[in-house]
């Protein structure tokens, strides 16, 4: 029984391994971004092309994220709500939350 089983997971195993290298060895992240007591932390993250972040409301209001340049907008994140992004462009994008104007943070992507 064991051995049955072991024959038929050996090539799956094989098979994972052989999809990481083929694609470079850089699987995609996910890194997030908490919003607490009027603040963006960290205030600045870097990622890499392709990961995803994702902004944590922790306060008792409604908050967003919105990049100066308009390459990103979340629209209303509720309390304890969230939102992703998934960031397909290199860049600096400083952003902030329009109901907030103060708070600020940017996202860096390499
Ligand atoms: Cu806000």
């Amino acid at each position: 029984m064991m051995t049955a089983r072991r024959r038929f997971l050996a090539p799956l195993a094989m098979l994972a391994v052989l999809t990481l290298v083929s694609t470079g060895g850089y699987a995609a992240e996910t890194k997030s971004v908490s919003i607490e007591g009027l603040k963006f932390l960290p205030a600045t993250l870097t990622v890499k092309q392709g990961d995803t972040v994702i902004w944590k409301n922790a306060d008792l209001f409604a908050h967003n994220v919105t990049a100066e340049t308009g390459a990103f907008a979340s629209g209303e994140i509720a309390p304890n709500g969230s939102w992703k992004y998934t960031a397909k462009k290199k860049g600096t994008f400083p952003y902030i939350c329009t109901l907030h104007p103060t708070m600020k943070g940017t996202l860096i992507v390499k």
